[in-house]
C-alpha cells in the first residue's frame, strides 16, 4: 500500500504540483493540493512545499484562493480557463490563469500537520511557514470581508463547486432555482462523464446550472458584493465553515509561534469564537442531532443528513451530548450495520442516497480522514479507528480510488469510483498509515 500510494503520487507529479488525476482533472485544485502536500511530506518531501507554493501562486490580491490552477493548458476538462473568464479581473494574479471561486480552506491545518513531521523540524520548513502565514491571512480575511454579509462568522458559498462536495443533494434546492431560459447547453462540452461511467458523475442539467453561475459572475465582474446581490446561491455550509474553524485555530498558533503582530492575532482570535458560536447557534438541531446548512438565499436551514454534518467534530466545537447524537447517526442511518464501510456521504435514509453517484452516497477519503480525526477528538476512539480501517482497508482492496460504494455484500475489490489514481486518496493513505498521532 505504501508503494502503490507514492507510485500514484509520483505519476501525477508534473514539475511543482499534483494533479488530482491526470485523467478526470489535469489541472492543479485547491483543497487536494492540501491534503496531497501532507502525503508527500511523508515520501517526497521537498516536493511538499513546491505544492503549497505552486497553488498560491494562483492566489488573487484579494486574498481567495482559486478552486482551480491551470498551470499549464490541457483539453480533457470543462469548464477550462476560457470559460471562466477571469482574464479580465483587475485583481487576479499575473502570470497564471485560474478558475474564480475557491473551495474549503485547509492549507492552515495542513501547515500545522506537516509541521509535526520530520519535515517540520527543517530550516526549510521553519521559512516557508514564515513565508506562507501573510497568504493564509490574507485568504481567511477574503472570506470574513467578502462571503459574511450579515458578520455572524459564517461564511457562505456561492457554487456547489466551492463546497468541495459538489453534487451533494442539500445544493439541490438553490441549484434548482437558478433560471435556465438564458443559460447554455453545456453538455456536449463535458469531458468528465466520457472518461469515467456517467453514472458516477453529476447530470447534465447540474453542470448547465454550474456554467449558468459562472457565466453570472462573469456578468459581475467576479465582485463578490454584486454576486451575493444578484446570485440565487448563497449557502452557509457545514464543511466549509468547520474546516475554516479548525484552519483559524491552527493560523492563531501558527501567528503565535511567529510572534505575529497583536492586531493580527487579536483578529485571529476573533474569527476562532465568532465561527465556532456560530456553527452551534444556526447549524445545530437540537431535536434531531445533527448540523445541518443553511440558505441564506431562501432563509431556512437544509435538512438532508450528510456527512458534512459531522465535520463540526474536527472542527472541536462539540459539546458530549452533540458528540453522543452524531455517533448515533454514524451508526445508524450512515451505516445501518456493522459491515456498511463508514462513512457514506449521504445518511442512507435519506431519499437522495445514491450509492454510486459523486458526492451523493459514496464514501470519500479526505472526509474520512477529518471525521477520524474529529471522533478522536471526541474520545470517540473504537468509532475513529472504525473509520480508519475501513479506509484503509478499501483502499488496499480496490486501490487508490476517487470515492468507493459503501454498501455491505460487493466484491472489496470492484468497490472504486470515479477515477483511480486518486492523488489525496494515496496521499492520505500515507498519514492514515504512518501517523498515528490524534489532531
Ligand atoms: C470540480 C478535484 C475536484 C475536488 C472536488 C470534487 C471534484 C470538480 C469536478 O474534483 O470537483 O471542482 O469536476 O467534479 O468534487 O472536491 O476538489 O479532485
Amino acid at each position: 500500500m505504501f508503494a502503490a500510494a507514492t507510485a500514484t503520487l509520483d505519476r501525477n507529479w508534473r514539475d511543482g504540483y499534483t494533479l488530482p488525476s491526470p485523467r478526470l482533472y489535469p489541472f492543479q485544485w485547491n483543497w487536494d493540493a492540501g491534503f496531497i502536500a501532507l502525503g508527500l511530506a511523508y515520501v517526497r518531501p521537498e516536493r511538499a512545499i513546491s505544492e503549497l507554493r505552486s497553488v498560491f501562486r494562483g492566489q488573487w490580491r484579494n486574498g481567495m484562493v482559486p478552486h482551480i490552477v491551470f498551470h499549464r493548458p490541457a483539453d480533457n476538462y470543462f469548464p477550462g480557463p476560457d470559460a471562466w473568464g477571469t482574464d479580465q479581473v483587475p485583481w487576479r494574479p499575473a502570470g497564471v490563469r485560474t478558475s474564480g471561486i475557491t473551495q474549503p480552506p485547509v492549507f492552515a491545518f495542513i501547515v500545522e500537520r506537516i509541521s509535526s513531521l520530520p519535515l517540520g523540524r527543517t530550516s526549510e520548513w521553519e521559512a516557508f511557514r514564515r513565508e506562507i502565514f501573510p497568504s493564509l491571512v490574507a485568504q481567511h480575511r477574503h472570506l470574513y470581508r467578502n462571503r459574511d454579509p450579515l458578520g455572524e462568522g459564517l461564511v457562505y458559498i456561492q457554487h456547489n463547486w466551492e463546497a468541495g462536495t459538489d453534487n451533494s443533494p442539500v445544493y439541490d434546492a438553490a441549484l434548482e432555482a437558478i433560471d435556465l431560459t438564458r443559460a447554455r447547453d453545456v453538455s456536449g462540452l463535458r469531458r468528465d462523464n466520457q472518461t469515467v461511467a456517467a453514472a458516477h458523475r453529476p447530470t447534465d442539467v447540474n453542470y448547465r446550472r454550474c456554467l449558468a453561475l459562472v457565466d453570472l459572475f462573469n456578468a459581475c465582474g467576479y465582485r463578490d458584493a454584486e454576486i451575493a446581490e444578484r446570485s440565487p446561491f448563497l449557502i452557509q455550509d457545514v464543511l466549509f465553515n468547520a474546516v475554516l474553524a479548525r484552519s483559524n485555530l491552527a493560523l492563531l498558533s501558527l501567528a503565535r509561534d511567529l510572534n505575529a503582530d497583536a492586531a493580527t492575532v487579536g483578529e485571529i482570535e476573533g474569527w476562532c469564537e465568532k465561527t465556532s458560536a456560530a456553527i452551534n447557534r444556526k447549524f445545530w438541531d437540537a431535536e434531531r442531532g445533527f448540523y445541518f446548512p443553511y440558505d441564506l438565499r431562501a432563509d431556512r436551514r437544509i435538512e438532508i443528513k450528510t456527512s458534512s454534518g459531522f465535520m463540526p467534530l474536527f472542527a472541536r466545537v462539540c459539546d458530549d451530548a452533540q458528540q453522543r447524537a452524531l455517533a448515533r447517526h454514524l451508526t445508524s442511518s450512515f451505516a445501518p450495520s456493522a459491515d456498511w464501510l463508514l462513512c457514506p456521504s449521504v445518511a442512507t435514509d435519506e431519499p437522495t442516497f445514491d450509492p454510486v453517484r459523486y458526492w451523493r452516497g459514496p464514501v470519500w477519503v479526505n472526509v474520512n480522514w477529518m471525521l477520524h480525526h474529529g471522533l478522536r477528538q471526541a474520545g470517540l476512539d473504537d468509532l475513529a479507528e472504525r473509520v480508519r480501517s475501513d479506509t484503509l482497508r478499501v483502499l488496499g482492496a480496490a486501490g487508490r480510488w476517487e470515492y468507493f460504494d459503501p454498501r455491505p455484500g460487493i466484491d472489496p475489490s470492484a468497490l472504486g469510483l470515479g477515477t483511480d489514481e486518486f492523488s489525496w486518496s494515496a496521499a492520505l493513505a500515507l498519514d492514515f498509515q504512518r501517523n498515528p498521532d490524534a489532531f
